[in-house]
C-alpha cells in the first residue's frame, strides 16, 4: 500500500473515534481506591515498513512486541524521538508500537467486586490499545487523557501476567488538531520513490509517543463517576455547589464533607447535587495577590451503594479552590480585584525527554515561575498534564487553558469534520480541567486564519459550545490577525494578540515597537471594548552573544525589545490592557529551518532553564507590578521558595525591601 492510502486509512479509522462519554477524575488513592503506575522501561518498535502497516497486518498486539521483531527499550513517560540517535527515528511518521507485561496485584486480579481502569495520560496523537491482545480503546489527540475498563481481561486470568500494547500513529491531517499535511514528493529527480514529509503550521516539533503516566486504578464496581464544582462568594460566605455523577442507578446515598487545611469540617452535604456554604470562607486567591494564595479545601465524596452482595462504598477527595472570576467591562476580575497577568507562555519541551512528562523538570519550572515572580501562564498550545494543573491550585498560578487549535489555517480545517472535533477536544479539556481553580480562561485557539469567511461562524459554534460547558468561565482565542479583519473576535470575552515588532518585521527597528504596540492596542479597544491581553511577544537570543548597540539574536536586543514593549503596556495597562505574557518561558525544539537555531530561542531561560538576561529584567519588572498592583507588604519580599508564604504582619514587619517606592 503507498503511503497516502495508509493515510486514508488512518482517516478512515479516525472518523470513528469515541464520542465522550463518562468522567474523567484524576485517579487518586483512597480507601477505596488503589493505583499502580506503568512508568518505566516498555519495548518499543517503530514500524519502517513502507506502507507503515506491517503492524496491522502481522497483529503485533496478538503476541509478545519482540516475537514479531527487534525492539528498543523506551522509556515512559518520554516522547521517542530523542532517545536515541537515529535520524530516522527521530523524523518517523506513522505508527509506533509500545508494550510491557504487568502484574495485577492478586487482590484486583480475584475480586470480581473490583474495577480495574487503564489509563493513558497522553499519548501522541492517534492511539489504540490492546490488553492481551484485546482491543479495549482508542484516542485521538495527544494532550488529554483516556481510558478503559479492563476488569473482566485482567481477573480472566488470575495470577498470569497481563500484556499491554498501545500502537500511536503522529501524523497530523488537516482536520487534526493541531492540523497538519502530508506532502508527498513525486518528482523522481528529486525525491526517492514514494517519499513524503509531515509539514505544520505551528513552531513547535511534533514529538510523539507516550508523553504523560500510564496508570493501572482500581474503583469498586460501583462508584463516583464525575464531580462538577462551581463557587460563588457572597459576603464572607463561600457558596460551592457540586454536582456527583455516580455509575449506579440502584440505591445510593452520597455524602459530602468539606474539610479545611487544619483539618476541620466546614460543611456537609447529601445528595446528587446542591450548596455548601462556607462561613467565612479562606478564598483561592493568585499568587502575590494575598497573603494566603492558593488556598485549597478538600471536598471527600463518600458513595454508599446497598448491593445484595452486602454495602459498597466509594470514596473521593478533590481539591476544592473558592473563587470568581468576571469580566467586567475591561477589567479582569478574580474574586472582585483586578487582576493583572503578570506570566509566560510555556511548552511542555525539554533535552532528551521531549514533551515526556517530568516531575523534576516540572518542579524546576515552578520554581523559577515564582522566582521571576510571574503569577500567570498559558498552556500554549495544547493542554499540560493533569499534575501541572494541579500545581498550578496549589501555588496560585493562574491558567489560561488552550486546547491544541494551532495551525489552522487551511481552508478545510474550518469545515464541519474539523470543528466537530474541535468542538468533541473542548468538551474533553473542560471535563478535565473544569474543577481547576487556576484555570480561569478558556483559549479555543492559537493564531487561526480568523480572517477567513468560514472563521465567523466556526469561532461562533466553538466559543458557544464552550460557554455552555463551562458558563463560569471566559473564552478566549489568541489572535494576530488584523483588528478589523478578525471575525472571530466579536465573540471572545477578551481580546488576545500576539506581535513580534522589529523581529518579524522592521528588523533591528527598536525606535518602532512603542508606536506600532500603541496603535494596536488604541484599534482593537476601539473596535470591540473588550480588555486586552498582550498574550506573546519577545525576541530570540543566543545566550552568551553580546552586541551594544543591541544587535538581534544578542541578549541585548532581546532585552531592549522586551524594555520596548513595556513602556507601551505600562501607558495601557492602566486602562484596558490587562496583562502580559512574554514569548516564551524557556527556549524549545522546533522544526528545521533557516529561521531556528536548533529551535525557537525566544526562552527567557534556555532550555536547560538557566536564565538569560532577559529574565532578570522580567524578574525586576514582575515584582515591581507586584508592588504595584497586588497586596502591598507581599510583594515586597520575594517568597519563591517559601512552601508557607509569611504573614502580612511578618512581612510588612521586615520592611519594604523589594521595589516599593
Ligand atoms: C507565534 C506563535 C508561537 C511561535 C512564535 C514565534 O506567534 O504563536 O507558537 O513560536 O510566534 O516565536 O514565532
Amino acid at each position: 500500500m503507498a503511503p497516502g492510502l495508509w493515510l486514508g486509512w488512518a482517516g478512515a479509522l479516525w472518523a470513528g473515534a469515541l464520542a465522550l462519554e463518562g468522567g474523567m477524575l484524576y485517579p487518586r488513592e483512597s480507601p477505596s481506591r488503589e493505583r499502580k503506575d506503568l512508568s518505566g522501561l516498555w519495548d518499543f518498535r517503530a514500524d519502517f515498513s513502507e506502507d507503515r502497516n506491517q503492524g496491522f497486518r502481522e497483529r503485533w498486539y496478538q503476541k509478545p512486541l519482540r516475537e514479531s521483531g527487534p525492539v528498543l527499550d523506551m522509556p515512559v513517560p518520554a516522547s521517542f524521538n530523542d532517545m536515541g540517535q537515529d535520524y530516522k527515528l527521530r523524523s518517523f511518521i506513522g505508527w509506533v508500537w509500545y508494550e510491557r507485561q504487568v502484574v495485577v496485584p492478586q487482590s484486583w486480579a480475584q475480586n470480581p467486586g473490583t474495577r480495574v481502569m487503564l489509563r493513558i495520560g497522553s499519548a501522541h496523537y492517534y492511539a489504540i490499545v490492546w490488553v492481551n491482545g484485546v482491543h479495549v480503546a482508542e484516542h485521538e489527540g495527544g494532550h488529554l487523557p483516556f481510558e478503559a475498563d479492563v476488569s473482566r481481561l485482567v481477573q480472566s486470568n488470575p495470577g498470569e501476567l497481563s500484556r499491554i500494547t498501545v500502537a500511536i500513529n503522529n501524523t497530523l491531517t488537516p482536520h487534526t488538531l493541531p492540523p497538519g499535511i502530508i506532502e508527498h514528493k513525486t518528482d523522481s529527480s528529486r525525491y526517492p520513490k514514494n517519499y513524503f514529509v509531515q509539514s505544520t503550521n505551528f513552531d513547535f516539533f511534533n514529538y510523539a509517543g507516550l508523553h504523560r503516566p500510564v496508570l493501572l486504578y482500581t474503583t469498586p464496581s460501583f462508584y463516583i463517576d464525575d464531580i462538577t464544582i462551581t463557587t460563588e462568594v457572597d459576603g464572607s460566605t463561600g457558596l460551592v455547589n457540586y454536582e456527583v455523577a455516580v455509575s449506579s442507578s440502584e440505591y445510593f446515598e452520597l455524602e459530602l464533607l468539606l474539610w479545611d487545611k487544619a483539618g476541620t469540617v466546614v460543611a456537609k452535604g447529601a445528595g446528587t447535587q446542591g450548596q455548601l456554604k462556607v462561613p467565612n470562607a479562606q478564598l483561592w486567591w493568585p499568587y502575590l495577590m494575598h497573603e494566603q494564595p492558593a488556598y485549597l479545601y478538600s471536598l471527600e465524596v463518600t458513595l454508599t451503594v446497598q448491593t445484595g452482595a452486602g454495602i459498597v462504598s466509594d470514596v473521593y477527595t478533590l481539591p476544592v479552590g473558592i473563587r470568581t472570576v468576571q469580566v467586567v467591562n475591561s477589567r479582569f476580575l478574580i474574586n472582585g480585584k483586578p487582576f493583572y497577568f503578570h506570566g509566560v507562555n510555556k511548552h511542555e519541551d525539554a533535552d532528551v525527554r521531549g514533551k515526556g512528562f517530568d516531575w523534576a523538570l516540572v518542579m524546576k519550572d515552578f520554581n523559577l515561575l515564582r522566582w521571576l515572580g510571574a503569577n500567570s501562564f498559558r498552556t500554549s498550545h495544547y493542554p499540560y498534564a493533569e499534575e501541572v494543573m494541579q500545581l498550578c491550585d496549589r501555588y496560585g498560578i493562574v491558567v489560561i487553558d488552550e486546547c491544541p487549535g494551532v495551525g489552522i489555517i487551511l481552508p478545510e480545517s474550518f469545515g464541519n469534520i474539523s470543528l466537530n472535533h474541535h468542538l468533541e477536544v473542548m468538551e474533553e479539556l473542560v471535563r478535565r480541567d473544569k474543577n481547576h481553580p487556576s484555570v480561569v480562561m478558556w483559549s479555543v485557539a492559537n493564531e487561526p486564519v480568523s480572517s477567513l469567511k468560514s472563521a465567523a461562524y466556526y469561532f461562533k459554534t466553538l466559543i458557544t459550545h464552550t460557554k455552555a460547558l463551562d458558563p463560569t468561565r471566559p473564552v478566549t482565542f489568541v489572535s494576530n490577525a488584523k483588528p478589523e479583519l478578525d471575525l472571530g473576535a466579536p465573540y471572545v470575552d477578551v481580546i488576545c494578540i500576539n506581535s513580534y515588532y522589529s523581529w518579524y518585521h522592521d528588523f533591528g527597528h527598536l525606535e518602532v515597537i512603542r508606536l506600532q504596540a500603541n496603535t494596536n492596542f488604541e484599534i482593537w479597544y476601539k473596535l470591540y471594548q473588550k480588555p486586552i491581553i498582550q498574550t506573546e511577544y519577545g525576541a530570540d537570543s543566543i545566550p552568551g552573544f553580546h552586541q551594544d548597540p543591541p544587535l538581534m539574536f544578542s541578549e541585548e536586543y532581546h532585552k531592549s525589545v522586551l524594555q520596548q514593549y513595556h513602556l507601551a503596556l505600562d501607558q495601557k495597562r492602566k486602562d484596558y490592557v490587562i496583562g502580559e505574557l512574554i514569548w516564551n518561558f524557556a527556549d524549545f525544539m522546533t522544526d528545521q529551518s533557516p529561521l531556528r537555531v536548533v529551535g525557537n530561542k525566544k526562552g527567557i531561560f534556555t532550555r536547560q532553564r538557566q536564565p538569560k538576561e532577559a529574565a532578570f529584567l522580567l524578574k525586576e519588572r514582575y515584582w515591581r507590578i507586584a508592588n504595584e498592583t497586588m497586596h502591598p507588604c507581599l510583594a515586597a519580599i520575594p517568597q519563591y521558595l517559601e512552601n508557607q508564604p509569611l504573614t502580612k504582619e511578618q512581612n510588612c514587619l521586615s520592611g519594604p525591601k523589594g521595589f516599593l517606592p
